[in-house]
């Protein structure tokens, strides 16, 4: 590893158990003395403050869900006094009551130092301008990006998402050189930027890109359209601080995660077991150091893979691939389970389909129907659609074994987005 890293530490095997295994059980103790909650939950599992736990004895704790942070709101699993909370945060969620959570002074120390690694193994330097393209306010994407920007050193441009046209000028005066982003709005961005012809006007490089999946094909777009040098997706979710959990390195090759700062564990989602070396499972993170709302065993519904060996990049930080959908992003439709990220795949394998799709999920006389709209490519002409689209639904029907019907509509036609894009539209009703 480049011996300059300011941020990324240097660990070995034995030094991230070591950290781990100090980090849980302060966490145990600390969340047992601090929670209500915690305490009645590692009571029932029959573990006593003092008891030193051993990670082969992880499987012995209660999970945590979302449930548990609903049935909290507003202060879920608040485990220190309410004076040493200093912020709350909220997701994106759109059902129900948003997932809320709090910090506390060391929290906000922890995330910005997490964030600021993710700079550095982007390959950023001081010099940067950094354009930050995402919501500020109770989300935590704005707040993360800003507090490790400047933790790390480099220039904020804190625009926040939306006013296309504000964004483009900015990216011309200030010859931002890193924009910070959803997956749809760096494409939406770079249509734009496309369509107006400021391609050698602008100076970016880099994308920091994430809060949703993508398919390949959207980043190559993306990053064709903007002139970028290379992209890195970013991990991260409110109950874990935000974003910054994790991030692509320059080998490209999945995302380094911070160990010393969370265990991962990846179980299968039915028997809650680990999954075999490699297999992809649910991301269940356990904090080693976070104060106002530790997680013990949370169920975060992120799919993804451990990736085994040595990367190439030299952090020495373990890596997943990247999240591969939600466990709960699952559409059951005509007894198959179908997750839109296989519809992604197969659409990419299409040179005539662009990477923008929808599903819609209809009842058509007492029957399920699904149909995937997908733009045609720019290059593609539209008296193709008929054989394109009986092409693309014969390869779905292969890789989902159901039957759905395939529409090719216009380039730019489907919703555009300024965060996370909306795929799945399911209006089957009760
Ligand atoms: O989306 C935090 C974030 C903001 C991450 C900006 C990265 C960039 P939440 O609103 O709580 O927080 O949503 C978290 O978004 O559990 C994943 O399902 C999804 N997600 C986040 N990053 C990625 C990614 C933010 N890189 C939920 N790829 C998580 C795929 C992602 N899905």
């Amino acid at each position: 590893m480049a011996a300059n890293r300011r941020f990324l530490p240097e660990v070995t095997a034995q030094s991230l158990h070591d950290t781990q295994t100090r980090g849980l059980d302060w966490t145990l103790n600390h969340a047992w003395q601090g929670s209500p909650v915690y305490r009645a939950r590692l009571q029932e599992a029959g573990w006593q403050p003092g008891e030193g736990l051993g990670l082969e004895d992880l499987g012995r704790l209660p999970f945590t869900t979302v449930e548990d942070l609903r049935q909290g709101y507003p202060l879920p699993l608040l485990s220190v006094p309410e004076e040493q909370v200093v912020r709350v945060h909220a997701s994106s969620g759109t059902t129900g009551k948003r997932k809320v959570l709090a910090y506390s002074e060391k929290d906000i120390q922890t995330w910005k130092h997490m964030f600021a690694r993710c700079y550095e193994l982007a390959g950023l330097t001081v010099l940067d301008r950094v354009q930050i393209c995402v919501g500020y306010g109770l989300w935590t994407a704005g707040a993360g990006f800003q507090l490790g920007c400047e933790h790390f050193g480099a220039m904020a441009v804190p625009v926040g998402p939306g006013n296309l046209e504000m964004q483009l000028t900015l990216l011309e005066d200030f010859r931002s050189t890193c924009l910070c982003s959803t997956a749809s709005m760096a494409l939406l961005l770079g249509e734009a930027v496309e369509k107006q012809g400021l391609r050698d006007k602008i100076a970016l490089r880099k994308c920091i890109f994430g809060a949703e999946a993508h398919s390949p094909a959207m980043r190559k777009a993306f990053e064709e359209k903007l002139g970028l040098e290379e992209s890195f997706d970013i991990a991260g979710l409110t109950e874990l601080y935000g974003p910054g959990t994790g991030l692509e390195c320059q080998a490209h090759d999945g995302l380094h995660y911070w160990a010393d700062l969370f265990i991962l564990e990846i179980l299968d989602p039915a028997t809650l077991q680990p999954v075999a070396p490699g297999e992809v499972g649910e991301m269940v993170v356990t904090t080693l150091c976070k104060e106002a709302a530790p997680l013990i065993r949370y169920r975060t519904r992120d799919l993804t893979r451990l990736l085994p060996g040595d990367c190439p990049c030299g952090c020495s930080l373990p890596r997943h691939d990247r999240i591969l959908g939600r466990s709960d992003d699952m559409i059951i439709y005509r007894g198959v389970n179908i997750y839109p990220g296989q519809i992604a795949e197969v659409l990419g394998r299409f040179a005539d389909c662009s990477s923008e799709y929808r599903i819609v999920l209809e009842r058509s006389m007492g029957k399920d129907v699904m149909r995937v709209e997908v733009e045609r490519a720019r290059c593609a002409s539209a008296d193709a659609d008929q054989a394109l689209a009986a092409r693309v639904a014969e390869s779905l029907h292969k890789a989902l074994l159901a039957r759905v019907q395939v529409r090719l509509v216009d380039p730019g036609s489907l919703p555009r987005s300024f965060g996370k894009s909306r795929r799945v539209v399911d209006e089957r009703g009760e």
